[in-house]
């Protein structure tokens, strides 16, 4: 048999997958490339594959075949059994050392399980988030992969090559940390991609409803936000979108049905902030809106029958509001992304993953969705100190929402005044004004728990000391842990 010639496998030709080999292609590597339907690499080779290294295989065997050792295979196939069933028929053909990298969008339990499972036979499993779509797979993704730490020095050329360069030049792909936490990372970016989407949308019916702008003047709004602390991606794309006319010259997006779709990895970090207790407000709120937002025909009744204020319309400063409303968004943003790490944070705890803080903010500079300079702040608040214990106590951040918070607080108060919602923008002020207090109402509950259910409390000067008190002078003083209310 031929020598074997390629640095790297990629299996699933659909368009990540073939943009990722392109890129791969570009960077110098040679890329065998793999499809379940093998005709898709015939055609892929013949197209857009046509005059570059790239070579091809249509069995598993000639695929394993032709991957010089350690083998480095990459899997971008449907997240679920597809990755099973292809980790099944890869194993024969690999030896101890080899290396297969799943690229797509699994969840990180599934990817926790495949990297325990593989390493029991000797082979080296990582899961990597890759975003940034299509275009970022072909030019510069932002790459998340974990797993198995004997993979990275292997995978690190080629990884760091293909991804995308903050301005500094750094790569947005770095070790992230161990068994799932690639996915993990990948999962709590998209959540934060939901809260940061929904943020801009509540700025917006602010503006629009409150304010009376035009898109048009929506737009400018957005341009300035972009030049200044906001300035990313998404407030880029939405300036973009408000400027948009249909062919009668119309703004198209006045046109789009107001019903958002989504895909689950918001749902999921959702799920996954409850199960460990961390409140991620905000993607918790970005979620439900999504999901209000599809009730559409019942919102259409409601909006007929349902008392809201009389005027909707704002009577102060347009100007002063818009500068407030800017404020608001920064301020919420900070208060978002401090919920992510924290549940970050957690779930490294539970895992016994050493995360790399700074290292995810950097990943996140570039390449996907939420790119942003603010990231870059991320990245310096952790570079100084490590084992921040909240990004909200960062000397930077700290002083970011102390200036932030005066317009912040008076956009959600006119908000509620005019009866336009803000979910995300509220609840992450909610959070930051809870998070401050030293004293929380859950004396109260604590109290209310013990009246009923004998629950137990704890007194403020002898914590860890369980207390019960008979509230009612009826019926005994037994605790909950003896008898079940
Ligand atoms: P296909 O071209 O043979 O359908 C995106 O759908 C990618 O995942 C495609 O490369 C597709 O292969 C692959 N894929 C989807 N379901 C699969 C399965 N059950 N087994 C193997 N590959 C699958």
């Amino acid at each position: 048999m031929s020598q074997p010639t390629a640095d790297v496998g990629l299996i699933g030709l659909a368009v990540m997958g073939q943009n990722l080999i392109l890129n791969m292609n570009d960077h110098d590597f040679v890329v065998c490339a793999y499809n379940r339907t093998t005709s898709k690499v015939d055609h892929f080779l013949e197209n857009e594959a046509k005059g570059t290294k790239v070579i091809g295989a249509h069995s598993v065997e000639e695929f394993c075949s032709k991957l010089k050792r350690p083998r480095k295979i990459v899997i971008l196939v449907k997240a679920g059994s597809a990755v099973d069933n292809f980790i099944e028929q890869l194993v024969p053909h690999l030896e101890q050392g080899d290396i297969i990298v799943d690229g797509g969008n699994s969840h990180f339990p599934d990817t926790i399980r495949r990297c325990e499972d593989l390493e029991k036979k000797g082979i080296l499993f990582v899961g990597s988030g890759v975003s940034g779509g299509e275009e970022g797979a072909r030019y510069g993704p932002s790459l998340m992969p974990g797993g198995n730490p004997k993979a990275w020095e292997h995978i690190k050329p080629i990884f760091q090559a293909i991804a995308a360069k903050a301005p500094d030049g750094a790569p947005c792909c770095d070790w992230v940390g161990e068994t799932g936490s690639g996915h993990y990372v990948k999962m709590v970016h998209n959540g934060i991609e939901y809260g940061d989407m929904q943020l801009i949308c509540e700025v917006y019916q602010i503006m629009k409803e409150g304010l009376g702008l035009s898109e048009d003047e929506m737009a400018c709004v957005f341009e300035d936000w972009n030049n200044g602390d906001l300035d990313s991606f998404l407030i880029e794309i939405t300036r973009d979108i408000l400027k948009f006319k249909d062919t009668d010259g119309k703004p198209l997006v006045e046109k789009i049905r107001d019903t958002a779709g989504q895909k689950g990895t918001g749902k999921w970090t959702g799920i996954d902030s409850l199960d460990r207790g961390i409140p991620t407000t905000l993607i918790g709120e970005a979620v439900y809106s999504r999901c209000l937002s599809s009730l559409k025909d019942e919102r259409v009744r409601a909006s007929k029958i349902l008392a809201g204020p009389k005027d909707a319309k704002y009577n102060g400063d347009k100007k002063q509001f818009l500068d407030q409303l800017g404020q608001a968004l920064y301020a919420a943003k900070i208060v978002s992304y401090a919920q992510g790490f924290m549940l970050m944070r957690q779930a490294a705890k539970d895992y016994g993953w050493k995360l790399n803080y700074a290292g995810i903010a950097l990943m996140w500079r570039g390449g996907c969705i939420i790119r942003s300079v603010f990231l870059g702040k991320i990245k310096d608040a952790y570079n100084n100190n490590p084992q921040l214990e909240n990004l909200l106590f960062d000397p930077f951040f700290q002083e970011a929402i102390a200036k932030a918070q005066d317009g912040w607080r008076h956009v959600i108060s006119q908000a509620v005044v005019l009866g336009i919602p803000t979910p995300a923008l509220s609840t992450a002020l909610n959070f930051y004004d809870g998070l401050r207090h030293e004293k929380l109402p859950a004396n109260l509950l604590q109290a209310q728990r013990d009246y009923f259910g004998a629950h137990t409390y704890e007194l403020l000067d002898n914590p860890g000391k369980a207390v019960h008190t008979n509230w009612t002078g009826r019926g005994g003083d037994v605790s909950a842990s003896t008898y079940m209310a």
